[in-house]
């Protein structure tokens, strides 16, 4: 290993009082009523310019210097800092700092810039990387000049990928500031928030605020979740990535240098930089590091129907039936607040939904799944003895508390409420003991969990309000919503067993997580689904994730593919956004538009609010019907390849859906693209997304693409084309080198496991095409760890296909058949083929050249040779 240590000659105050150019301006006034006095008397630089553009900055000679030189660690490099100015723009400014630089990989390096103080860190658990560092790909160069600062380089390209000459270093009790340069525009993620496009625009200064809030994800205000972490794409192709581990009221701010200015109001500076080079190597990384998220459950992956607002188990079970009755695959079905009794948690109405326990085993009975909701928080004056979850709560000592040592109230459904502390042991079990006995009541298959920002209908505490004090009223607080950090939650100054709630706010929703999914799995004894409005770094291990509140309105429908794509990087694949929006009246189109699309999310489940008119699939018209299970169908037919995916994800830390850069990442075309997506490296979704449009304009990299319904190829390569897309219609396409492996579908995932299996082989430029399929019994927890699966790869190779069976832990594989194969691509007739041997007459060829081979009845599990003449 071998770091390059720079240092550039200090050359004195030649920079001071000279504007910055504006590209390169650190905003120095970022809280309101910036005026030229207040920003001279802060002792920034003031220089107009251009509305929008910070007129107030920092100037160049602002920040710390290095004391001395870099001194040499084990792994890596220490750097003491010292202030170089006396302007102080939030006070409490740390006149000397520790940055520790930790080369822990060839691939990951770690930075922490500290002031040695107990400040609060993240307890979130970092893995460590599968090798030592033995070559890295990155150099570090440090500069005192004006002030310092540090480069990441990558080694083979000579590539800045992370260089914080932008602004000087501020680092104080409750602002810390650090600008970064990147070296290209294509760059992404920074969750949760609504991003108008997945590309960052760097055109202009753009704030990007994180902090847990109960917001429907509308135009970059911060939302459920914080995901501080983005990806680059470097003009030569190679990727990196970077997260920020910290959980205070923080922003970036998107700027045009290309950069972000990265500022936080707590914690401490505790970067990873992830060297990939490629794309998918960043989030393989990424997700090495901060954990992956579990295999779903086979019945996950299928459809799931939901809503707020059914007025009664007779609504619930209608919707139920008219979805099978219009042949609409169902594997799950929810309950949300209104089967409660009073909104009152662990209770069902006996009234309004009678007998739900008994209509949740009929359901099951048919193969479909219950989930219901839970929200944290507990109604806390219902008369001591009549709500068990209030008394044994207060008997276990499980709520947050005011600095007074009382627990503090908020305001939520149903009324006043207590908030349990999840980081503490005794709440762990109290509501583990609360799951298991709602288990005995309702039996459920897994949970989902809301209101985890956590949400307050009022600023901090209902009955006493919140003190005026440094973590309500902090010296500066982001672009959040409302600017005030106890609007729509806690008071700042709650304390909980993992800090106080200014440092931990965005934790709650990551600390019932794991609690809830230990839970239960314990209680079921298998796998299961819980699904967690609100995340944060690292909640992918625990829980899914659907993408919120949202609208019922095309913008939003575009938008869920962002947000979609943003949760795979963010190592969280099994997502989704609710089908047909939550808020407003949705519309026949649009939800039939927006069930094709849905039903490529990898959590693909129509959910709706109260109020509204009903928008499940078989509400609508025939035709609409009819699309929804046509696509639906789709789904269930190519679950194998997307249970496939998911273990690569969990083994391997692969997205399950991507862009189609992380494909094509040297075509610069891609690195704008996102209203397509793909399933893999194989799988191409090209959905409408605009009212009254019968057609899309999709693009097709440079690559062989076959249509899914009838192997037509594709006639452009490295194109847009116009496809039609008549109104229950979505375009589907299969890329050549590809072997997708498929069962025949049915009405649940329970029927379809049951079905024999098919291939889809689709042939590249050199007549090649290879794939995977991973199966296991669906519902043993983690079986990538027992072991208990199975594995097979296939390969296409001059006209033969062959298995390979590389792991056959899954007893019941034995008895599953391959029965039907769609070759694409093969650009001749095809005369004959022969199996293991034997002639095999049962084939057909379409006009489009597609090859159909039905009744091949061959064990999944033995090895065959299948060619064709
Ligand atoms: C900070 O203030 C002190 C005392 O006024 C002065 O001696 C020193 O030069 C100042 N330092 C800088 C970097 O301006
Ligand atoms: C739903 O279907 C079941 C079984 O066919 C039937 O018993 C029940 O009455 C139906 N319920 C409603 C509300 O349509
Ligand atoms: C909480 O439980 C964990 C795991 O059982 C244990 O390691 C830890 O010491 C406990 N903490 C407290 C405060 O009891
Ligand atoms: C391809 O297959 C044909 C017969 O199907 C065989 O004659 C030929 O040798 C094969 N070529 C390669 C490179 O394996
Ligand atoms: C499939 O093969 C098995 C033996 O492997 C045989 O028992 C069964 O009848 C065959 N099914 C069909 C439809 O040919
Ligand atoms: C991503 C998304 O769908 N965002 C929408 C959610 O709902 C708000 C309205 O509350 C819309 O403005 C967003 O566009």
């Amino acid at each position: 290993m071998r770091i390059a240590i720079v240092i550039l000659a200090l050359c004195a105050a030649a920079y001071a009082q000279q504007c910055v150019p504006v590209p390169d301006r650190v905003d120095c006034h970022p809280d309101p009523d910036a005026s030229e006095e207040n920003c001279l008397a802060r002792g920034c630089q003031w220089c107009t310019g251009d509305e929008g553009t910070p007129w107030c900055h920092v100037p160049a000679n602002y920040g710390y210097k290095m004391v001395g030189t870099p001194e040499e660690t084990p792994n890596g490099y220490r750097v003491t800092l010292s202030r170089s100015t006396n302007a102080s723009y939030f006070g409490n400014d740390a006149e000397t700092l520790t940055a520790t630089f930790e080369v822990q990989s060839d691939y990951r390096l770690r930075i922490k810039i500290t002031d040695g103080t107990d400040r609060f860190e993240v307890p979130l658990k970092i893995n460590p990387p599968a090798s030592e560092p033995a070559s890295p790909l990155f150099s570090i160069e440090f500069t005192n000049d004006p002030v310092f600062s540090f480069k990441v380089i990558r080694q083979s390209t000579g590539t800045v990928v992370f260089d914080t000459s932008l602004g000087g270093l501020t680092f104080s009790d409750q602002f810390i500031q650090l600008g970064i340069k990147i070296p290209s525009t294509n760059a992404y993620g920074i969750g949760e928030n609504e991003q108008p496009s997945y590309r960052h625009d760097f055109s202009k200064f753009t704030p990007v605020p994180l902090f847990a809030r109960d917001q429907s994800p509308t135009g970059y205000k911060n939302s459920y979740g914080v995901h501080p972490y983005y990806t680059v794409i470097e003009n030569d192709g190679n990727a990196h990535s970077v997260v920020i581990v910290n959980s205070n009221a923080q922003e970036f701010v998107i700027q045009p240098t290309p950069g972000y200015v990265y500022r936080t109001i707590g914690g401490l500076l505790d970067i990873y930089v992830f060297l990939g080079p490629t794309v998918e190597e960043t989030v393989q990384q990424f997700t090495e590091a901060i954990g992956r998220q579990s295999i779903p459950p086979y019945f996950g992956l299928g459809f799931q129907l939901c809503r707020w607002g059914y007025d009664s188990i007779e609504t619930m079970q209608a919707t139920v039936n008219r979805t099978a009755a219009a042949g609409i695959p169902q594997d799950i079905q929810y309950g949300d607040i209104d089967i409660m009794q009073s909104e009152l948690d662990f209770t069902y109405d006996p009234t309004r939904f009678h007998d739900l326990p008994a209509y949740v085993t009929e359901l099951k009975s048919k193969g479909i799944k219950f989930i219901p909701i839970v929200d944290p928080f507990i109604k806390y004056d219902e008369p001591r003895g009549t709500y068990p979850a209030l008394d044994l709560g207060d008997q276990m000592d499980v709520w947050m508390k005011r600095s007074s040592g009382e627990p503090w109230i908020g305001n939520c459904w149903p009324g006043q409420v207590y908030y349990p502390d999840y980081s503490r042991n005794s709440t762990k079990q109290w509501w583990a003991i609360l799951l298991r006995e709602y288990k005995n009541l309702i039996d459920y298959d897994g949970i989902w969990i809301d209101m985890n920002e956590p949400a307050n209908w009022g600023k901090g505490d209902v009955v006493v309000g919140c003190e005026n004090n440094k973590y309500n009223n902090p010296p500066y607080v982001p672009a959040i919503e409302t600017r005030d950090l106890v609007d729509n939650t806690a008071c700042m100054d709650v304390e909980q067993d993992f800090g106080i709630h200014y440092d931990t706010h965005s934790l709650y929703g990551w600390s019932e997580s794991e609690p809830t999914t230990t839970a239960v799995r314990d209680i079921l004894g298998k796998r299961s689904i819980v699904v967690s409005r609100s995340t944060f770094l690292g909640s992918g291990n625990w829980v899914a994730h659907w993408l919120g509140d949202n609208m019922s309105t095309w913008s939003n429908m575009k938008a869920s593919i962002i947000a979609l794509l943003h949760f795979n990087l963010f190592g969280m694949p099994y997502a989704g956004s609710d089908i047909c929006g939550f808020g407003m009246n949705s519309n026949e189109e649009m939800c039939t538009r927006w069930q094709q699309l849905g039903a490529f999310y990898p959590y693909s489940r129509n959910h709706n609010a109260l109020g509204n008119i009903e928008q499940d699939p078989a509400v609508w018209g025939p035709e609409s019907r009819e699309s929804t299970r046509r696509a639906l169908l789709i789904r269930y037919t190519l679950i194998p390849y997307l249970y496939t995916l998911f273990f690569h994800h969990k083994t391997k830390g692969s997205t399950v859906v991507r862009a189609l850069f992380h494909e094509f990442t040297k075509d610069p075309v891609t690195h704008g693209i996102d209203e397509q997506m793909m399933w893999g490296s194989g799988f191409l979704i090209s959905p409408v997304l605009r009212e009254g449009h019968d057609s899309v304009t999709a693009y097709f990299p440079d690559a062989r693409w076959y249509s899914y319904y009838d192997g037509a190829e594709v006639n452009v390569r490295g194109a847009y084309t116009n496809l039609d897309a008549p109104f229950g219609f979505i375009n589907l396409h299969v890329r050549g080198g590809n072997i997708l492996p498929t069962q025949e579908p049915a009405m649940n995932t329970d029927a379809s496991r049951q079905n024999p299996f098919g291939l889809i082989i689709a042939l590249d430029d050199e007549s090649l095409a290879e794939g995977t399929l991973y199966y296991d019994d669906g519902n043993s927890i983690e079986p990538q760890d027992s072991g208990l699966y199975f594995l097979t790869s296939y390969t296409y190779n001059n006209g033969t296909l062959r298995n390979q069976v590389e792991r056959n832990e899954f007893s019941e594989m034995s008895q599953k058949v391959l029965n039907t194969i769609r070759l694409m691509g093969v650009d001749r007739e095809v005369t004959g083929m022969t199996v293991n041997g034997n002639a095999h007459t049962d084939f057909t060829q379409l006009p489009s050249g597609e090859v159909q081979v039905n009744n091949l009845n061959l064990t999944m599990v033995t090895p065959f040779t299948i060619t064709f003449q």
